[in-house]
Protein backbone atom coordinates (compact mmCIF):
# COMPACT_ATOMS: atom_id res chain seq x y z
CA UNK A 1 0.00 0.00 0.00
CA UNK A 2 1.41 3.22 -0.87
CA UNK A 3 1.01 6.18 1.45
CA UNK A 4 -1.51 8.67 1.38
CA UNK A 5 -1.41 11.59 -1.53
CA UNK A 6 1.13 8.84 -3.70
CA UNK A 7 -1.38 7.75 -6.02
CA UNK A 8 -1.57 4.89 -8.85
CA UNK A 9 -1.82 5.21 -11.97
CA UNK A 10 -4.94 7.77 -12.88
CA UNK A 11 -8.03 5.88 -11.98
CA UNK A 12 -11.88 6.35 -10.48
CA UNK A 13 -13.77 4.58 -8.55
CA UNK A 14 -18.03 4.20 -8.37
CA UNK A 15 -20.02 2.98 -5.59
CA UNK A 16 -23.65 3.36 -4.56
CA UNK A 17 -26.18 1.94 -2.19
CA UNK A 18 -23.97 1.43 0.95
CA UNK A 19 -27.67 2.50 2.44
CA UNK A 20 -25.00 3.78 5.74
CA UNK A 21 -27.23 3.79 9.15
CA UNK A 22 -26.26 3.40 13.28
CA UNK A 23 -28.09 0.28 12.98
CA UNK A 24 -25.17 -1.18 10.53
CA UNK A 25 -22.37 0.08 11.93
CA UNK A 26 -20.03 -3.12 10.32
CA UNK A 27 -20.79 -1.35 6.96
CA UNK A 28 -19.84 2.24 8.32
CA UNK A 29 -16.44 0.77 9.52
CA UNK A 30 -15.62 -1.05 6.06
CA UNK A 31 -16.53 2.52 4.39
CA UNK A 32 -14.16 3.90 6.34
CA UNK A 33 -11.66 1.32 5.48
CA UNK A 34 -12.51 1.72 1.64
CA UNK A 35 -11.90 5.42 2.09
CA UNK A 36 -8.41 5.08 3.63
CA UNK A 37 -7.16 2.29 1.60
CA UNK A 38 -8.85 2.31 -2.07
CA UNK A 39 -10.37 5.79 -2.39
CA UNK A 40 -6.96 7.47 -0.93
CA UNK A 41 -5.24 5.97 -4.08
CA UNK A 42 -8.04 7.27 -6.86
CA UNK A 43 -8.08 10.68 -8.50
CA UNK A 44 -11.88 10.85 -8.13
CA UNK A 45 -14.79 8.71 -6.24
CA UNK A 46 -18.29 8.80 -7.69
CA UNK A 47 -21.02 8.01 -5.24
CA UNK A 48 -24.23 7.38 -7.21
CA UNK A 49 -26.74 8.02 -4.81
CA UNK A 50 -28.15 5.71 -1.43
CA UNK A 51 -25.62 6.91 -0.14
CA UNK A 52 -27.28 6.89 3.46
CA UNK A 53 -30.68 4.82 4.37
CA UNK A 54 -32.28 8.20 4.47
CA UNK A 55 -31.41 11.90 5.07
CA UNK A 56 -33.78 14.15 6.64
CA UNK A 57 -31.82 17.53 5.85
CA UNK A 58 -28.87 18.97 6.47
CA UNK A 59 -29.52 20.24 9.99
CA UNK A 60 -28.72 16.46 10.86
CA UNK A 61 -25.15 16.45 10.15
CA UNK A 62 -23.49 15.95 13.58
CA UNK A 63 -25.51 12.59 13.17
CA UNK A 64 -22.80 11.23 10.48
CA UNK A 65 -19.82 13.41 11.79
CA UNK A 66 -17.05 10.52 11.46
CA UNK A 67 -17.99 9.57 8.13
CA UNK A 68 -18.37 13.72 6.90
CA UNK A 69 -14.82 13.81 8.38
CA UNK A 70 -13.62 10.92 6.78
CA UNK A 71 -14.86 12.02 3.30
CA UNK A 72 -13.35 15.85 3.78
CA UNK A 73 -10.11 14.06 4.75
CA UNK A 74 -9.59 12.13 1.46
CA UNK A 75 -10.72 15.16 -0.59
CA UNK A 76 -8.49 17.29 1.35
CA UNK A 77 -5.75 14.56 0.94
CA UNK A 78 -6.78 15.32 -3.06
CA UNK A 79 -9.31 12.45 -4.39
CA UNK A 80 -12.07 14.47 -6.04
CA UNK A 81 -15.43 13.15 -4.85
CA UNK A 82 -18.61 13.51 -6.53
CA UNK A 83 -22.57 12.87 -5.02
CA UNK A 84 -25.52 11.85 -7.19
CA UNK A 85 -28.72 12.18 -5.03
CA UNK A 86 -30.56 8.60 -4.35
CA UNK A 87 -33.99 7.94 -3.62
CA UNK A 88 -33.22 8.12 -0.01
CA UNK A 89 -30.99 10.68 0.54
CA UNK A 90 -31.70 13.20 -2.39
CA UNK A 91 -32.32 15.76 0.77
CA UNK A 92 -28.95 15.96 0.80
CA UNK A 93 -27.85 19.78 -0.12
CA UNK A 94 -25.00 22.28 -0.36
CA UNK A 95 -24.23 22.32 3.55
CA UNK A 96 -23.48 18.42 3.62
CA UNK A 97 -21.28 18.74 0.12
CA UNK A 98 -19.35 21.67 1.45
CA UNK A 99 -18.70 20.32 5.16
CA UNK A 100 -17.94 16.79 2.92
CA UNK A 101 -15.96 18.61 0.79
CA UNK A 102 -17.85 16.86 -2.44
CA UNK A 103 -19.78 18.44 -5.32
CA UNK A 104 -23.34 17.20 -6.07
CA UNK A 105 -24.27 16.12 -9.88
CA UNK A 106 -27.41 16.04 -11.17
CA UNK A 107 -29.06 12.92 -12.56
CA UNK A 108 -28.02 12.14 -14.96
CA UNK A 109 -24.71 13.47 -15.55
CA UNK A 110 -22.63 12.72 -18.88
CA UNK A 111 -18.29 12.46 -18.72
CA UNK A 112 -15.67 12.09 -20.37
CA UNK A 113 -13.02 9.67 -18.74
CA UNK A 114 -10.90 7.80 -19.94
CA UNK A 115 -11.68 8.47 -23.43
CA UNK A 116 -14.80 6.77 -23.15
CA UNK A 117 -18.05 8.77 -22.93
CA UNK A 118 -20.00 7.71 -19.28
CA UNK A 119 -23.61 8.61 -18.41
CA UNK A 120 -24.32 8.35 -14.52
CA UNK A 121 -27.48 8.41 -12.79
CA UNK A 122 -28.97 6.59 -9.85
CA UNK A 123 -31.01 4.35 -11.49
CA UNK A 124 -34.79 4.99 -10.03
CA UNK A 125 -36.01 7.43 -12.70
CA UNK A 126 -35.97 4.21 -15.30
CA UNK A 127 -37.60 2.24 -13.51
CA UNK A 128 -41.25 3.78 -15.27
CA UNK A 129 -43.17 0.13 -14.48
CA UNK A 130 -42.99 1.30 -10.88
CA UNK A 131 -45.85 3.86 -11.52
CA UNK A 132 -47.18 4.44 -7.78
CA UNK A 133 -43.07 5.19 -6.80
CA UNK A 134 -43.06 7.26 -10.11
CA UNK A 135 -45.83 9.31 -8.86
CA UNK A 136 -44.32 9.46 -5.23
CA UNK A 137 -41.34 10.40 -6.78
CA UNK A 138 -42.24 13.36 -8.96
CA UNK A 139 -44.01 14.98 -5.64
CA UNK A 140 -41.03 14.98 -3.66
CA UNK A 141 -38.55 16.09 -5.78
CA UNK A 142 -40.41 19.33 -6.59
CA UNK A 143 -38.76 22.36 -4.83
CA UNK A 144 -42.06 23.81 -3.30
CA UNK A 145 -42.78 19.96 -1.55
CA UNK A 146 -38.86 19.77 -0.42
CA UNK A 147 -38.64 23.52 1.41
CA UNK A 148 -42.43 23.11 3.10
CA UNK A 149 -40.98 19.33 4.14
CA UNK A 150 -37.63 20.79 5.24
CA UNK A 151 -39.41 23.52 7.61
CA UNK A 152 -40.89 20.78 9.98
CA UNK A 153 -38.67 19.70 13.17
CA UNK A 154 -36.09 17.66 12.57
CA UNK A 155 -37.72 15.04 14.84
CA UNK A 156 -41.17 15.41 13.11
CA UNK A 157 -39.36 14.34 9.80
CA UNK A 158 -37.70 11.88 10.84
CA UNK A 159 -40.95 10.15 12.42
CA UNK A 160 -42.62 10.71 9.00
CA UNK A 161 -39.54 9.18 7.23
CA UNK A 162 -39.39 6.02 9.25
CA UNK A 163 -43.25 5.41 8.57
CA UNK A 164 -42.64 6.07 4.74
CA UNK A 165 -39.73 3.60 5.02
CA UNK A 166 -42.91 1.52 6.56
CA UNK A 167 -44.71 1.78 3.61
CA UNK A 168 -42.62 1.26 0.79
CA UNK A 169 -41.88 -2.25 2.56
CA UNK A 170 -44.81 -3.11 2.68
CA UNK A 171 -45.54 -1.79 -1.03
CA UNK A 172 -42.78 -3.54 -2.36
CA UNK A 173 -43.59 -6.51 -0.94
CA UNK A 174 -46.75 -6.75 -3.15
CA UNK A 175 -44.88 -5.49 -6.50
CA UNK A 176 -43.49 -7.70 -8.85
CA UNK A 177 -39.64 -8.10 -9.04
CA UNK A 178 -39.85 -7.28 -12.50
CA UNK A 179 -41.95 -4.04 -12.17
CA UNK A 180 -38.79 -2.76 -9.73
CA UNK A 181 -36.51 -3.10 -12.44
CA UNK A 182 -35.26 -0.33 -14.59
CA UNK A 183 -37.70 -0.24 -17.96
CA UNK A 184 -35.15 -0.99 -21.11
CA UNK A 185 -37.60 1.22 -23.46
CA UNK A 186 -37.02 4.17 -20.82
CA UNK A 187 -33.71 2.96 -21.02
CA UNK A 188 -33.14 2.87 -24.65
CA UNK A 189 -34.83 6.57 -24.67
CA UNK A 190 -31.95 8.01 -21.62
CA UNK A 191 -29.70 6.28 -24.18
CA UNK A 192 -31.20 7.93 -27.53
CA UNK A 193 -30.99 11.41 -25.50
CA UNK A 194 -27.47 11.59 -24.74
CA UNK A 195 -26.10 10.47 -28.01
CA UNK A 196 -25.29 6.90 -27.38
CA UNK A 197 -23.07 7.17 -24.26
CA UNK A 198 -20.49 4.34 -24.62
CA UNK A 199 -21.29 3.46 -21.01
CA UNK A 200 -24.52 4.11 -18.66
CA UNK A 201 -23.65 3.62 -15.03
CA UNK A 202 -26.44 3.27 -12.28
CA UNK A 203 -27.47 1.33 -9.11
CA UNK A 204 -30.94 1.21 -7.40
CA UNK A 205 -32.05 -1.84 -8.28
CA UNK A 206 -29.24 -4.17 -6.23
CA UNK A 207 -28.67 -6.28 -9.45
CA UNK A 208 -25.21 -5.58 -10.04
CA UNK A 209 -24.01 -6.94 -13.76
CA UNK A 210 -23.01 -6.05 -16.95
CA UNK A 211 -25.76 -5.81 -19.84
CA UNK A 212 -24.29 -5.54 -23.30
CA UNK A 213 -27.00 -3.41 -25.27
CA UNK A 214 -27.42 -2.24 -29.11
CA UNK A 215 -29.29 0.63 -29.37
CA UNK A 216 -30.14 2.06 -32.39
CA UNK A 217 -27.34 0.68 -34.34
CA UNK A 218 -25.20 1.55 -31.05
CA UNK A 219 -23.33 -0.43 -28.79
CA UNK A 220 -23.49 0.74 -24.83
CA UNK A 221 -22.53 -1.03 -21.82
CA UNK A 222 -24.89 -0.78 -18.75
CA UNK A 223 -23.19 -1.59 -15.61
CA UNK A 224 -25.16 -2.29 -12.33
CA UNK A 225 -23.94 -1.30 -9.19
CA UNK A 226 -24.34 -3.68 -5.86
CA UNK A 227 -25.39 -2.56 -2.89
CA UNK A 228 -23.08 -2.56 0.11
CA UNK A 229 -25.69 -4.74 2.40
CA UNK A 230 -23.70 -7.48 2.81
CA UNK A 231 -19.91 -6.61 1.46
CA UNK A 232 -18.90 -3.49 -0.50
CA UNK A 233 -19.10 -3.52 -4.20
CA UNK A 234 -17.39 -1.21 -6.68
CA UNK A 235 -16.34 -0.11 -10.26
CA UNK A 236 -13.16 0.63 -10.92
CA UNK A 237 -11.93 2.28 -13.75
CA UNK A 238 -8.61 3.66 -15.88
CA UNK A 239 -7.65 3.88 -19.31
CA UNK A 240 -7.86 0.03 -19.53
CA UNK A 241 -11.58 0.38 -19.08
CA UNK A 242 -13.94 -0.71 -16.81
CA UNK A 243 -14.02 -3.55 -14.23
CA UNK A 244 -15.82 -4.69 -10.88
CA UNK A 245 -13.31 -4.13 -8.31
CA UNK A 246 -13.13 -6.60 -5.40
CA UNK A 247 -13.35 -5.39 -1.90
O1 LIG B 1 -35.86 2.61 -1.00
P1 LIG B 1 -36.20 1.27 -1.54
O2 LIG B 1 -35.23 0.79 -2.55
O3 LIG B 1 -36.43 0.29 -0.45
O4 LIG B 1 -37.61 1.45 -2.28
C1 LIG B 1 -37.70 2.37 -3.35
C2 LIG B 1 -39.04 3.05 -3.33
N1 LIG B 1 -39.31 3.64 -2.02
C3 LIG B 1 -38.84 4.86 -1.69
C4 LIG B 1 -39.18 5.36 -0.31
C5 LIG B 1 -37.93 5.32 0.57
O5 LIG B 1 -37.59 4.01 0.87
C6 LIG B 1 -38.12 6.07 1.85
C7 LIG B 1 -37.85 7.54 1.75
C8 LIG B 1 -36.47 7.95 2.12
C9 LIG B 1 -36.30 9.35 2.61
C10 LIG B 1 -36.84 10.45 1.82
C11 LIG B 1 -36.88 11.76 2.55
C12 LIG B 1 -38.08 12.59 2.39
C13 LIG B 1 -39.38 11.93 2.12
C14 LIG B 1 -40.38 12.09 3.26
C15 LIG B 1 -41.80 11.87 2.89
C16 LIG B 1 -42.74 11.89 4.05
O6 LIG B 1 -38.14 5.53 -2.44
C17 LIG B 1 -40.14 2.07 -3.67
C18 LIG B 1 -39.82 1.39 -4.98
C19 LIG B 1 -38.46 0.71 -4.89
O7 LIG B 1 -37.47 1.70 -4.58
C20 LIG B 1 -38.02 0.00 -6.16
O8 LIG B 1 -37.74 0.91 -7.19
O9 LIG B 1 -40.82 0.46 -5.30
O10 LIG B 1 -41.32 2.86 -3.85
C21 LIG B 1 -42.34 2.71 -3.00
O11 LIG B 1 -42.49 1.72 -2.33
C22 LIG B 1 -43.28 3.89 -3.00
C23 LIG B 1 -44.74 3.46 -2.95
O12 LIG B 1 -45.09 2.61 -3.99
C24 LIG B 1 -45.60 4.69 -2.93
C25 LIG B 1 -45.52 5.40 -1.62
C26 LIG B 1 -46.53 6.49 -1.53
C27 LIG B 1 -46.47 7.07 -0.16
C28 LIG B 1 -47.19 8.37 -0.11
C29 LIG B 1 -47.09 8.92 1.27
C30 LIG B 1 -47.23 10.40 1.29
C31 LIG B 1 -45.90 11.08 1.51
C32 LIG B 1 -45.94 12.51 1.13
C33 LIG B 1 -45.59 12.71 -0.31
C34 LIG B 1 -45.98 14.02 -0.81
MN1 LIG C 1 -32.23 3.72 -4.62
Amino acid sequence: MEPAGQKQTAHSLFISDLHLCGSRPAITTQFLEFLRQQAAQAEALYILGDFFEYWAGDDDLAQHQPIIQALRELSNQGTRIYFMHGNRDFLIGEAFAQTAGLTILPDPTLLTLYGKRVLLSHGDALCTDDVAYQDFRQQVRSPAWQQTFLQQPLSVRKAQIEALRQRSEQEKSGKQESIMDVNAVAVDELLRRYEYPDLLIHGHTHRPALHELEVDGHKVKRWVLGDWYEQGSCLFADEAGFRHQPL
